[in-house]
């Protein structure tokens, strides 16, 4: 594990089209994610909170998206393209990124400026597929498609900004999916990339699947970026999100896999940006959910029980 964190924080709730999501980095913060990595002898430095347009201060009357478009897609560029830029300049001065949303429309920036300088595998822990395009999102929110934006799927061919030419399908995973829509399940199928449903996990454990899904995505690229969408977890122990799903991870399976990704990177050094998102603090109960989202990310960067 790199030693010298950089915690950067995106307020960015536009891609979830609902509030709550985008004080997300406040409340991780306000958990003690600082003091969490200071105590493993990691160096912390936080760079802040991007800034990020608010809905309110959208003009009411400006141009709403058509049907088989996606919501707010040129703020969600803006953001991400200077996301980009900090998740790879926090690379080249030698720190970790870690970045905190936000909703999961960011996810776009970070692995595109992880991927800027090198051939990026992708670990993606989730209850949905995130492999939506504008044509085929029942929401038109782009949370629910980061995945299909990176690789360049369908519409998202051309869309530069959003492509990353660095990471291959070959080398994506998703982990713990239990809600697809109908045409994102179809093109996740005809797709490179490597999928375990929530059965795969009960049926063979959360271990063979991690262990399984970090060889996927280390399989000849330079590291990984791993992607932690909070409403992985079972509702019962992340209430705090804004698309919950039943039947998630539960409380130790959700740490198991993040110190499988710590194992991991501890033996061959393969973590090259880690993010936490979806965490809403308007639906979260007593900030229970951030309290989970600081304690994971630690046990992601090495924290161990003994
Ligand atoms: N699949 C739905 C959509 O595209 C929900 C996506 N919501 C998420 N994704 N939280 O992780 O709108
Ligand atoms: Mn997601
Ligand atoms: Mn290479
Ligand atoms: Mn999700």
């Amino acid at each position: 594990m790199n030693e010298q964190v950089r915690i950067i924080g995106v307020p960015m709730d536009l891609g979830a089209d609902r509030r709550g999501v985008d004080m997300g980095s406040s409340t991780i913060r306000y958990a003690g994610l600082a003091d969490e990595l200071d105590a493993l002898g990691i160096d912390v430095t936080d760079a802040g909170d991007l800034p990020v347009p608010r809905a309110e201060e959208r003009d009411p009357e400006a141009e709403q998206p058509a049907e088989g478009e996606a919501k707010f897609l040129r703020e969600t560029a803006d953001v991400c393209t200077r996301l980009a830029d900090e998740v790879a300049d926090t690379i080249d001065a030698g720190q970790f990124p870690l970045v905190l949303g936000g909703d999961h429309s960011i996810a776009i920036g970070t692995a595109k400026g992880a991927a800027r300088d090198a051939d990026l595998g992708v670990v993606w822990f989730d209850a949905h597929g995130d492999f939506n395009t504008p044509k085929t999102s029942p929401s038109g929110n782009v949370h629910g498609m980061p995945l299909a934006a990176l690789l360049g799927i369908g519409d998202f061919a051309d869309t530069e900004w959003a492509n990353a030419p660095n990471i291959r399908e070959e080398n994506v995973v998703l982990v713990g999916l239990r809600s697809l829509d109908d045409d994102e399940r179809r093109a996740i199928r005809e797709s490179d990339v490597t999928a375990y449903t929530m059965s795969d996990i009960d049926e063979r454990g959360v271990t063979p699947v991690v262990e399984d899904a970090l060889d996927v995505a280390t399989d000849g690229t330079d590291g990984i970026h791993v992607s932690l969408d909070m409403d992985w977890l079972d509702p019962k122990v992340a209430p705090g999100v804004g698309t919950p799903v039943r039947g998630g991870v539960n409380y130790r399976e959700a740490h198991l896999a993040l110190e499988k990704v710590a194992e991991r990177d501890e033996n061959e050094g393969v973590l090259r940006s880690l993010e936490v998102v979806e965490v809403n603090a308007i639906l979260d109960e007593h900030n229970e959910t951030a309290e989970l989202a600081t304690e994971l990310a630690a046990s992601g960067l090495g924290k161990r029980i003994l």
